[in-house]
């Protein structure tokens, strides 16, 4: 077939460097950006593929999220705007890997296990960070769509949730909003806005600023963009906007996250509220420093507290009987866990790692909020959910104080990007409910307090010898690991640690938390020590942090 003929000739364009194997991991395609072209040619070819099969547009993102500027990455986007899912995973695992000579046959059997109707039109959506990379590397996604006969559309520079937006917008015929950057400031500022109004009286200038961290990434370039529909309800000054400094590097999200310390590039005042994205901004934390110059951080536990305590009273005034539940992982907070499940009594569930898993545990619910204690998170509605408030917001004998909390609820779904985690929308939603509830960001802190922890990674010589069950908290091999964790954490008060192998490094994870930081830390490497000798460390022993 034709078709065929354009897939050789255009794919010696892109060729695969022979013996390469990558693996279509936890968010998609992640190497140094040098060993990627033939892999978006690629890609581009299975979102043909996939638009075929669903009679939908799907989308493919660009970007390598909060690693260091010489690597990029793919991910593919599915019909709702959701994560691709796992059994086309496995095709792009596939499709990526066949040598050059093979890539037909592969392409050919995907076709023929799916069934797939190569008469039907395919649209695919392409989007791209910032990297220096990403220009050719988005233009061999178009290249690998266009071999195939399918439609693109190239929205350029956008962040990874906005691309996920654009997705569902133009799968659900605009239902959700329009396809469009501006459509997507409108709708969120909007929403905002609207909420910002109801703010407590007593909140002044100063509370409707904010500091943003851009990661000198995608996030910056967009915040600048959104400014002007804010109406300076909300104050920004934008630090690490990409002018300057180099992506990701000590800044960022992930940085502050994990280094428990504030970004360079920013001024920084005592008690001030500020923010840090990460590179394609899917993620957000928060954080502040006190008049000793401590440092106190807002991940995503505290976002999900924050929110879901929120939603919670807007039922309750509203009358709203709907089920509400917050999703977390593993390395949620104990703290935080204990707060959401016996103070403010909602319902906890626990998931594997990876956006797609929370996602789809928050599904089962009237409303599900998701995070990710990285920052990773959002608030997903049902379409009962939204029925109800809706028809209680246009109801006209209901009381007001009812009606008001159901205006708010409704505008709170349309401040939210609920495809996936949004640094731009969880920002907007957090500010505006600090502004409604008066609340400063101390104030928000001290909802509780978080143990003590420590993450730390060993090296092995195989890490998927390591095998873990019950969402991730306990480990089933190698034997006798669990015991040996379990035997160290009885030594520490407030204790709990787990380890797992991470889906994006060659390495295993290791997190403790305890009552003290000493206790966190010495359990965090009491556990990395049971590691290296039951699951086959290799290098040198790892070491007492003090
Ligand atoms: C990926 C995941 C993130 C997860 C992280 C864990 C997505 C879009 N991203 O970045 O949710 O927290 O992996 O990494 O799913 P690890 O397996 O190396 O610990
Ligand atoms: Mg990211």
């Amino acid at each position: 077939m034709a078709q065929f003929e354009e897939v050789s000739k255009q794919s010696s364009q892109h060729p695969k460097p022979a013996g390469l194997v990558l693996q279509y991991g936890t968010a998609g395609f992640r190497t140094n950006a040098k060993h990627l072209d033939h892999i978006m040619f690629r890609m581009g070819l299975l979102a043909t593929l996939r638009s075929k099969k669903t009679k939908a547009t799907i989308g493919v993102m660009v970007t390598a999220s909060h690693n260091p500027e010489e690597d990029n990455g793919v991910k593919l986007i599915d019909p709702m705007g959701e994560m691709v899912t796992p059994a086309w995973e496995g095709y792009a695992t596939q499709l990526a890997n066949a040598e050059q000579g093979d890539l037909l046959t592969a392409l050919k059997d995907i076709i023929e296990k799916e069934s797939i109707n190569m008469s039907q039109e395919a649209n695919v959506f392409v989007g791209k960070d910032t990297r220096s990379s990403s220009a050719s590397l988005s233009q061999a996604v178009l290249d690998g769509v266009s071999a195939l006969g399918g439609h693109s559309k190239d929205y350029g520079l956008v962040t990874t949730p906005q691309l996920h937006y654009m997705v569902c917008c133009q799968n659900t015929q605009g239902k959700y909003g329009e396809a469009t950057i501006e459509g997507y400031y409108r709708k969120l500022c909007q929403a905002f806005i609207h909420l910002s109004v109801q703010q407590a009286s007593n909140c002044t200038d100063d509370q409707k600023h904010l500091s943003v961290d851009g990661a000198n990434g995608i996030g910056a370039l967009k915040v600048r963009e959104m400014e002007s529909h804010l109406r300076r309800e909300l104050q920004i000054s934008l630090f690490n906007d990409g002018s300057k400094g180099k992506l990701n590097h000590q800044c960022g999200a992930d940085f502050v996250k994990v280094q428990q310390k504030p970004p360079t590039g920013i001024n920084i005042n005592p008690g001030e509220r500020c923010c840090s994205f990460d590179g394609d901004a899917d993620r957000i934390v928060y954080y502040y420093t006190d008049s000793d110059g401590q440092f106190h951080l807002l991940d995503g536990d505290k976002i999900a507290t924050l929110i879901s305590t929120f939603l919670k009273e807007l039922l309750t005034q509203a009358g709203l009987d709907l089920k509400i539940a917050v999703v977390q992982t593993a390395y949620a907070n104990g703290s935080s866990t204990h707060y959401l499940e016996d103070t403010m009594k909602v319902i906890v569930r626990c998931t594997k790692t990876g956006v797609k898993h929370l996602h789809h545990a928050a599904q089962e619910f009237d409303i599900g909020v998701y995070f990710e204690a990285n920052g990773h998170g959002t608030v997903l509605f049902s379409k009962v959910a939204e029925e109800k408030i809706q028809q209680l917001a246009e109801d006209p004998n209901m009381n007001d104080e009812r009606k008001r909390a159901a205006r708010l609820l409704q505008n709170t779904i349309n401040v939210i990007n609920q495809t996936v985690g949004d640094a731009i929308s969880d920002m907007l939603l957090i500010e505006a409910i600090l502004a409604i509830r008066g609340m400063t960001v101390q104030q928000w802190d001290a909802i509780y307090s978080d143990l003590p922890n420590r993450q730390l990674k060993v090296k092995v010589s195989d890490r998927r010898v390591i095998d873990t069950t019950d969402a991730e908290r306990r480990a089933v091999s190698p034997a006798g690991l669990q015991e040996a964790i379990d035997t160290l954490v009885k030594k520490h008060r407030l204790a709990r640690s787990f380890v797992r192998p991470s889906g994006t490094e060659d390495v295993v994870r290791v997190y403790a938390e305890a009552e003290t930081q000493e206790s966190a830390d010495s359990l965090a490497h009491e556990v990395s020590l049971a590691v290296y000798r039951l699951a086959g460390g290799v290098g040198d022993e790892p070491k007492p942090l003090h």
